[in-house]
């Protein structure tokens, strides 16, 4: 922490938790410096932050885009390409808060070495949770720092349990808003477009998310994350649909009161809330006007319709590298889908078969995960190609 200021970095800047986080910094600009910002391919806005920011450092993963940045820019901060650059930025000395927001597995390998370094990590990434759950809660512990979640269900968990005594935990209950097809009748899936999948009622998100949320898988990717995350059994971890996104998730107690935590579904707040863990500071967000909300409602999630959420709770009764196995074909598939390769219907087929099919290490190293994810992406392209 130098004068005060803590030197946060932005490990996926130029996506969409990226600039709702960096949105939420400008509201109080006196009190951070930013360390570095990372963006995959999107060197013109990457450019923009750098210009604004003035951080230590930024780093372009795509070589391409790296050289295009390096030719055009006026930034004279470290400019750092590849994997090896993201490490770079994960590790770097001065970092007081790493916010993860890379997309899928890429973030495993950076936010373990984030957590190796002592760093405090505020997590929009669940894919690394969801992958390596096991191995970055055991280094989270050893390395004595917090990872604070950023999804608005676990921002919601850690809100409702703070104060409490965690053997006092009945259970937590996750709130999904059963995206756009949560009444849309089950013979017209196949036929439904990307842009439809991308139309989500309530929250504005990546592309990637917002297909996890229309096929729930995200709701069960957030089970996962739930339970390593509060160190809480799946059994107790239940999901219910709450179309009005309004109550961010609840926590059960053992004398059975309930405690919810709500907002307008603006990402901003959780975020704000993980960049200042555990204080809270005033923001003029939009608040929520209670009058105007007419009714709650809740429905249990349909399993035949959704039936990625199920199979996310399978694979992580299963445990070892089962929920990599689930978050690597998932990821080929929706990469699949929105490339207008395959249906919405066959992502679970696809995530099936690599259950299915791919052996499951039941203690992995990071290294038996890496591989596995690659052994499931090599079969479901294997899939796609048939
Ligand atoms: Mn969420």
């Amino acid at each position: 922490m130098a004068n005060g200021k803590r030197t946060i970095s932005i490990l996926g800047s130029t996506g969409s938790i990226g600039v709702q986080t960096l949105r939420v910094l400008d509201l109080i600009p006196s009190s951070f410096n930013i360390g570095y910002l990372t963006a995959n391919y999107n060197f013109e806005l990457l450019e923009e932050q750098a210009e604004k920011y003035n951080p230590i450092g930024v780093v372009i993963k795509d070589v391409t885009a790296f050289k295009e940045f390096k030719k055009h820019t006026n930034f004279k901060g470290m400019i750092l390409p590849g994997d090896e650059g993201i490490i770079e930025a994960a590790t770097f000395k001065q970092n007081d808060l790493v916010i993860s927001a890379l997309v899928g597995f890429s973030g495993v390998l950076p936010t373990l070495a984030s957590i190796k370094s002592g760093t405090d990590i505020a997590l929009a990434n669940k894919e690394t949770l969801v992958s390596a759950g096991q191995i970055i809660t055991k280094e989270a512990k050893e390395n004595n720092i917090n990872i604070i979640a950023v999804d608005s269900e676990h921002s919601a968990v850690l809100q409702c349990i703070a104060g409490e005594s965690a053997e006092e935990i009945e259970k937590i209950i996750l709130t999904a808003s059963g995206g756009p097809f949560r009444s849309k009748p089950i013979e017209e899936f196949n036929t439904i477009t990307v842009a439809q999948a991308l139309e989500h009622p309530n929250w504005t998100m990546g592309n990637k998310i917002t297909i996890d949320s229309a096929t729930l898988i995200n709701k069960g990717f957030e089970v996962i994350e739930a339970h390593w995350l509060f160190n809480m059994p799946v059994e107790k971890i239940e999901v219910i649909i709450h179309p009005q996104s309004i109550i961010h998730s609840m926590v059960q107690f053992i004398d059975g009161s309930i405690k919810a935590q709500l907002g307008v579904p603006d990402m901003r707040i959780p975020i704000a809330y993980a960049i200042n863990f555990p204080h809270r500071l005033s923001y003029n967000f939009p608040r929520l006007n209670l009058e105007e909300i007419e009714m709650l409602t809740f429905e249990k999630p349909d399993l035949e319709r959704f039936p990625c959420l199920k199979m996310a709770y399978d694979a992580i009764k299963t445990g070892g590298t089962a929920p990599a196995i689930l978050n690597a074909s998932n990821e080929i598939a929706v990469y699949a889908f929105l490339d207008k390769k395959i249906s919405i219907t066959e992502i679970p087929i696809l995530i099936e078969d690599a259950l299915n099919k791919i052996k499951v290490i039941a203690n992995p190293t990071i290294k038996d995960i890496i591989e596995t994810d690659q052994e499931t992406r090599n079969f479901v392209v294997g899939k796609l190609k048939t």
